[in-house]
């Protein structure tokens, strides 16, 4: 069992992100029950939930003219629009049904503010809102984070960035993940997680 240092961070196992859903990710609902086994390893799990209001900027529905997946300039960076996802309080934002983590004890909720987008669980796209997440890691003793979920490339990767940047050790759990892979974004992604010093390994290490 994992202690009291060591976190599992659950990155946006919802129901959009799922084969089927408004965002799909291939395979996304694959991560279900290898998460559900890690967490039982961890004494302590955090979850998060992309939740968005139906008026985000990152909705391409939301400017006229633009399509899905596209980018765009926004004040603070190049954002890519999404097609409708994860709107607050709708079934597309529920957690999956199959998700099995009775312990959890906190569900970050981001993507909250209409006018900036987070895939990341620490920080908003703006570099610069915090959602809180790190203080209350660094409140509870922990100081290694392993993070897991979908996609991949987005939250999973935006969130263990920065939660090193934040001065945890990290980890992402390559098999516990699945990717949008747009546009060579996950080979990018996993440079960039190397370059931090965030290591990539397998669940298998965890359940042992
Ligand atoms: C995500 C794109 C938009 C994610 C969330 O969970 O990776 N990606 N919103
Ligand atoms: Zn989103």
């Amino acid at each position: 069992m994992k202690g009291a240092d060591e976190v599992l961070l659950v990155v946006d196992v919802q129901n959009d992100f799922m084969p089927g859903g408004a965002l799909a990710v291939a395979h996304g609902d694959e991560v279900v029950l290898v998460v559900n086994r890690l967490a039982r390893a961890f004494s302590h799990v955090v979850l998060t939930q992309d939740w968005h209001p139906a008026s985000h900027v990152s909705f391409a529905a939301n400017h006229a003219g633009r399509t899905p997946f596209e980018t765009m300039a926004l004040p603070y960076g190049e954002q890519v629009l999404w097609p409708v996802h994860c709107v607050q309080n709708t079934p597309g934002a529920a957690l999956h049904r199959d998700l099995d983590v009775p312990h959890a004890r906190l569900v970050i909720r981001k993507g909250h503010h209409v006018d900036v987008d987070s895939y990341s669980a620490f920080l908003e796209a703006d570099r610069t809102t915090p959602t809180g997440l790190a203080g209350y890691l660094r409140d509870t003793g922990v100081k290694r984070v392993y993070c897991c979920g979908l996609a991949t490339d987005y939250c999973v990767a935006w969130s263990a960035l920065d939660a090193r940047a934040a001065g945890f050790d990290v980890a992402v759990i390559e098999d516990a993940s699945r990717a949008i892979d747009l546009n060579g974004s996950l080979d990018a992604a996993w440079r960039d997680l190397r370059n931090a010093g965030v290591t990539r390994m397998q669940a298998a290490a965890l359940l042992a």
